[in-house]
């Protein structure tokens, strides 16, 4: 038996969170040309316990398309390096303003803002410096264009500018479909290219990246629902950052459009039909014990009640 099917579900995330958690720190050891603040910095809020869901999912996906895990090791620390400089650069003054994020003071806070700004920037930089480090370089190259598609001006960066500037509107000249269009690229984008990266480094075929495309596309609107809904019904310390700030902020969020019940049903809905896109592995995969499987369906079975 292969040893990875004798591991329960968490047994298996727990160890993936473990590999990544290593790899990133090895990533961030750097020679003496990086000073020693910038160090900290980067260190400080890459390292900082969060949620690993993104480089977790590279991992998996890798895993479920019949690919090598250690293969996918550098795109996955490669999308948590953007995760993370989206989340210091979200948080500064001038975006957010948040003093809190992963339990722990922001980078600004810790740091300075011009530190926040110059770790985040690095973490950018470096991510694409890991995935040169795949091979072969076709390869390398084709998992850069498809990060840097997802962080760039039509997907990360576009759905956070129009996110930004929908404050203060009124909810009138809003709409579910405008908020949709926001989140696909602002928290969709990156969930979604998680799983394709994993894809493409496991050689997947044509039906299963379609398959875990659609997963992506369905699993990271139901992720941005039940944030908001966690701004509005969450504890802040069990989250780990400030909360209420979409209706301080009268931001367009899922509970403004559709109340809180209504965003409740919406986040079950879209997470059935994320559980639904599995269905191609669910009949296609001969093992009885598909961890990699399994672990897709327990993060849609707990999405809609997670807590952080
Ligand atoms: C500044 C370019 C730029 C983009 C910022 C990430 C982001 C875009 C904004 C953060 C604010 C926010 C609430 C985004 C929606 C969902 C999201 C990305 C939540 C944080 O991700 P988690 O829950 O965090 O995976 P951890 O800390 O567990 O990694």
């Amino acid at each position: 038996m292969n040893e990875k099917t004798s591991f329960t579900v968490p047994q298996y995330t727990d160890e993936l969170c473990c590999v990544i958690n290593t790899a990133l720190d090895e990533a961030t050891q750097f020679d003496v040309d990086c000073p020693v603040r910038l160090r900290e910095a980067i260190r400080y809020s890459l390292l900082a316990s969060g949620k690993r869901l993104r480089p977790i999912l590279v991992l998996t996906a890798c895993e479920l398309c019949g690919g090598d895990r250690q293969k996918a090791i550098p795109a996955a620390c490669a999308v948590e390096m953007i995760h993370a400089y989206s989340l210091i650069h979200d948080d500064l003054p001038a975006i957010d303003n948040d003093d809190l994020r992963r339990g722990l003071p922001t980078c600004h806070k810790k740091f300075d803002e011009p530190t926040a700004i110059l770790a985040g920037d690095a973490l950018l930089a470096l991510s694409f410096e890991m995935l040169g480090n795949l091979t072969p370089l076709e390869l390398a190259g084709r998992c850069c264009k498809e990060l840097a598609v997802a962080a760039g001006p039509c997907r990360l960066v576009g759905g956070q500018m129009d996110d930004i500037y929908s404050s203060n509107n009124s909810i009138e000249s809003g709409s579910i479909q405008i908020i949709e269009h926001i989140h696909r690229r602002k928290t969709g984008a990156l969930i979604r290219t998680s799983l394709r990266l994993g894809c493409l480094l496991a050689g997947a075929s044509e039906k299963q990246q379609i398959a875990l495309d659609e997963f992506g596309t369905y699993f990271g609107l139901a992720f941005q629902i039940t944030d908001d809904l966690l701004d509005v019904l969450g504890n802040e310390q069990t989250v780990g950052k400030r909360l209420r700030k979409d209706t301080e902020n009268d931001k367009w969020s899922y509970p403004r459009f559709l109340g809180v019940d209504g965003a409740k049903r919406e986040a079950e809905q879209t997470l059935k039909l994320a559980e639904h896109s599995l269905e191609y592995f669910r009949n296609n995969n001969p093992a009885q014990n598909n961890i990699p499987l399994q672990t897709l369906d327990n993060m849609v079975k707990h999405l809609a009640l997670r807590e952080k």
